[in-house]
């Protein structure tokens, strides 16, 4: 039962709290209920952390069946009466019939046949009115069996406490149930009845612990009439399915329950500590509700008073248990890092992710083991493991690869258990894990460090990375039509933009990389890849977080943790509303710009200096290859070539040449063949692609027609020297209008355009910037780059656009729909008065009246 899922409800048999939370005045005596023992188990004798309980230890445990099968717990309270969490009993705010559920008294193991077991059916459940959710408090509900319980050694009442009954904090308690042992994670066969011992938290102590922002930002206000127990440093615990099963503390050889099992934020966490309901403060409202039944519960005064009310809050300090993994004081020297080695090959890196259990890929032992689901393999003798400041290897016990890990590269893991268990220092220590909900924050400070099994692997690898926004990761290396995952669910990928002339030197062939991401001084396991046959390290990696479960169901005590840093900002409600742009066959193209704190960063623009003090406009059309207007880069009966480097990812004013992120020398300069006239467009051939990234990123191109619908803009710089990226506003006149105003001048297929008021000089125009055309919300593509000497006329690609497709095979074409441009139109006969006068401010804005009706300046 999740503790989220609980609506406001609309309850059907319910039961106003006369003096909840009052001490009652009107307690009976104690004899009134002599007849009735309670509260001691006969003498001899998961919850998540615990261990099995001996049969007969908790007497008053009872299991709550519906179904066919146990959905909560609860505590027999009188031989009628049975108390558990109301929250069991309500789905979607309506409240299960009673007569669906059914009361297992005396189970130990509920595996098998239930001996000593008996089962009574539920007669009534009474729950508060004011219950609505366990998080707004009153969750409690009691149960009338339709007949008595049969009272034995394995069945007997627990003590309910006085309104008066003060359980101190820092008191250990214990709480039982078969709920689960971690996380969705079940309690495994053969489900014997689990008791973890749990210390009462003061309630100052724990609504600090809950104000801290916890998963999705939340926080959460403890309420009157519940209490929590549990640990800072989180690990033992009550889970789903322990719900409205007892927390008991003992008193003068007593039993006396204390709470009802809850809800929590999860189960074992740090710093989230169990809530449960409180018993004491609903003793009038137990006593109301059970009145007449013969015996009733027996609530016994408490014999040893504490010295200090449990509600001072000055004698608790509200300190938060730090995670006990991920500190590396110097990053690049993992204290995690485990080298595995197997006789015959290299050794395999992975990670230390409890004090018995490392991380590796799993492909590093599939080749060596055909039969690797055999754990029992007598190769493990031979295998062992090298961990940070320990001079002795480690023995290997188990192997457990991952159910998937030769079929899919997003699950090539392996666990190998050691065989003993090393003691975490510094060094060595474990890495920490993520939830699966963990959000890593775009712009996360990340390293990619050694995975796998590779050549030579480099000393250390100290390649630093910042995190993608999940949105561009999305759409730079998701499958198409996948919707990009919000922040708490689990991303497809995880991308770490790092600096690639930081690459050199970090050759790690055929291997594989890890991407160990920092919150708070805290490192996370945050990503892997292997199988990466270039010694680059990839750009985009599996998350971790999806295999959570698999690793904390098998290593049973990994260190999984919260998330650290909660600052989401809007990027959230940013990444659901967009889009990716449409992709082709060689991947995204046209990705809007992105603003960054220094300015916007146009993926695709790209500075072509060349030899000498010319710096013109390219454009990036492919991973290797830059467009660029003929005449800026090849001088007019000129033969010799020049060089030409080609700087991406220059986001605003910052000096050369740190504000570019990504360089390249031209390696050839392709000119179509042309009769007569010398062609406009130029590719210019790089000497090694570019890795998509925000910085760098191809357009699209898009022959014909301007697509419906587009705005335009001629992109370039307002000033030649400092080249700061600026956009003006255009619109496309007509063919026939193009044709009239530049009658003569005009070579074929030249696009005419208008500047919108005030945007005519925004960009200067000898480094030949190119014209670019935006659908609503869709990619940018590449329409024409400018003639020589000229602000408002452009050669159009596409004439070129079989060439640049021929040349460049993995140029990003886009086929959207628009009406073709080049269409003759018409009459053959001009407006009178148009030739020539297109600079007219007179005649500007007749044009724009009589320009193309379809764009938007
Ligand atoms: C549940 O879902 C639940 N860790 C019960 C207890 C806790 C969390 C969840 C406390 O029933």
């Amino acid at each position: 039962m999740s503790q989220h899922l609980l609506l406001p409800v609309v309850i059907l048999v319910v039961s106003p709290i006369p003096g909840a939370f009052q001490d009652s005045a009107a307690s009976p005596t104690q004899g009134e209920f002599e007849d009735l023992d309670c509260g001691r188990p006969e003498p001899s004798s998961r919850i998540v952390g615990g261990s099995d309980a001996h049969p007969g230890t908790w007497p008053w445990q009872v299991s709550l069946h519906h179904g066919g099968g146990h959905i909560c717990g609860g505590s027999l309270i009188a031989p009628s009466w049975v108390l558990s969490a109301a929250h069991c009993f309500v789905t979607n705010g309506t409240l299960e019939p009673a007569e669906e559920w059914s009361v297992l008294l005396g189970v130990h193991s509920q595996d098998g046949p239930l001996e000593g077991a008996h089962e009574r059916a539920v007669a009534a459940i009474v729950m508060p009115v004011n219950y609505s959710r366990a998080e707004l408090g009153y969750d409690l509900a009691l149960l009338r069996l339709d007949s008595p319980a049969r009272l034995g050694p394995s069945v007997r009442p627990v003590c309910l406490p006085r309104a008066s009954h003060l359980f101190a904090h820092g008191t250990t308690c214990w709480a039982t149930g078969w709920g689960d042992v971690q996380e969705a994670d079940p309690l495994p066969l053969p489900w014997v009845l689990q008791e973890v011992e749990l210390k009462l938290l003061g309630e100052a102590a724990c609504q600090c612990l809950y104000s801290r922002p916890g998963p999705f930002n939340l926080t959460f206000q403890l309420l009157p009439g519940m209490l929590c127990a549990g640990y800072p440093e989180g690990r033992r615990d009550t889970c789903q399915g322990d719900s409205g099963g007892p927390l008991v503390c003992e008193d003068g050889g007593r039993w006396f329950q204390a709470g009802i099992t809850s809800f929590g934020i999860g189960c074992g966490r740090r710093n989230r500590p169990g809530v449960f309901t409180a018993v004491a403060p609903y003793e009038s409202w137990i006593r109301e509700h059970v009145k007449g039944s013969e015996p009733g519960p027996a609530f016994p005064s408490q014999l040893q008073k504490p010295q200090s009310g449990p509600w001072e809050p000055g004698e608790e300090n509200c300190s938060f248990a730090q995670p006990e993994c991920g500190k590396a004081p110097r990053p690049g020297t993992w204290p995690w890092e485990a080298q595995v080695m197997v006789p015959g090959s290299r050794p395999c890196y992975g990670a230390l992710v409890s004090d018995s259990w490392v991380l590796a890929p799993a492909s590093c032992f599939l080749d060596q083991q055909p039969r690797i689901s055999d754990s029992s393999s007598v190769a493990l003798e031979t295998w062992r493991v090298l961990l940070p400041s320990r001079r002795e290897e480690e023995r290997v016990a188990r192997l457990v690869p991952h159910a998937n890990a030769s079929r899919d590269s997003a699950s090539d893991l392996a666990l190998l258990q050691l065989r003993t268990r090393v003691n975490l220092t510094a060094a060595p220590s474990a890495v920490c894990l993520p939830h699966r909900e963990h959000y890593f924050l775009p712009g996360s400070r990340c390293r990619l460090a050694r995975w796998g099994r590779g050549e030579s692997a480099p000393a250390s690898a100290q390649l630093e990375a910042q995190l993608l926004n999940s949105w561009w990761c999305h759409c730079l290396y998701g499958r198409q039509g996948e919707s990009v995952p919000p922040p708490g669910h689990p991303p497809h990928w995880l991308c770490p933009a790092y600096q690639e002339e930081e690459e050199a030197g970090l050759c790690w062939k055929d291997s594989g990389w890890s991407l160990l991401c920092r919150e708070e001084g805290t490192w996370f396991l945050a990503g892997y890849r292997t199988l990466s046959n270039a010694c680059l390290p990839p750009r985009a990696f599996y998350p971790l977080q999806t295999h959570g479960l698999w690793i904390s169901h098998v290593t049973q005590g990994a260190y999984l943790e919260d998330q650290l840093t909660w600052d989401w900002g809007p990027e959230g409600e940013e990444t659901e509303k967009q889009t990716c742009p449409p992709r082709t066959e060689h991947g995204a193209c046209g990705l809007k710009p992105k603003a960054t704190a220094a300015g916007v960063l146009w993926p695709w623009l790209t500075e072509v200096h060349v030899t000498g003090d010319r710096v013109c406009t390219g454009i990036l059309v492919a991973p290797g290859w830059v467009l660029a207007a003929t005449h800026c880069v090849l001088r007019l009966g000129s033969t010799i070539v020049p060089h030409i480097e080609v700087y991406l990812g220059r986001a605003g004013v910052s000096t050369l040449p740190q504000g570019h992120q990504v360089s390249r020398s031209v390696v050839s300069i392709r000119l179509p063949r042309h009769l007569g006239l010398r062609p406009p467009l130029a590719l210019l051939e790089l000497d090694s692609r570019v890795e998509p990234s925000p910085s760098a990123l191809p357009i699209c191109l898009h022959p014909g027609a301007i697509p419906p619908g587009a705005s335009c803009w001629v992109l370039g710089w307002k000033d030649p020297q400092d080249r700061v990226p600026v956009a003006a506003a255009v619109s496309i006149l007509t063919p026939r209008l193009c044709h009239c105003l530049y009658q003569g001048i005009l070579t074929p297929e030249t696009f005419c355009v208008l500047y919108t008021e005030g945007q005519e000089d925004r960009c200067e125009v000898t480094s030949a910037p190119p014209l670019l055309c935006q659908t609503e919300g869709g990619p940018w593509v590449l329409m024409g780059m400018a003639v020589r000497g000229s602000r408002e006329l452009f050669a159009a690609v596409d004439p070129e656009a079989t060439w640049i497709s021929q040349t460049v095979g993995e140029a990003h074409f886009l086929h959207l729909s628009g009406s073709p441009y080049w269409h003759p139109e018409g009459s053959d006969h001009c407006p009178q008065n148009l030739a020539g006068a297109a600079s007219s401010p007179k005649v500007a804005a007749l044009l724009l009246l009589l320009s193309v009706p379809l764009i938007r300046g």
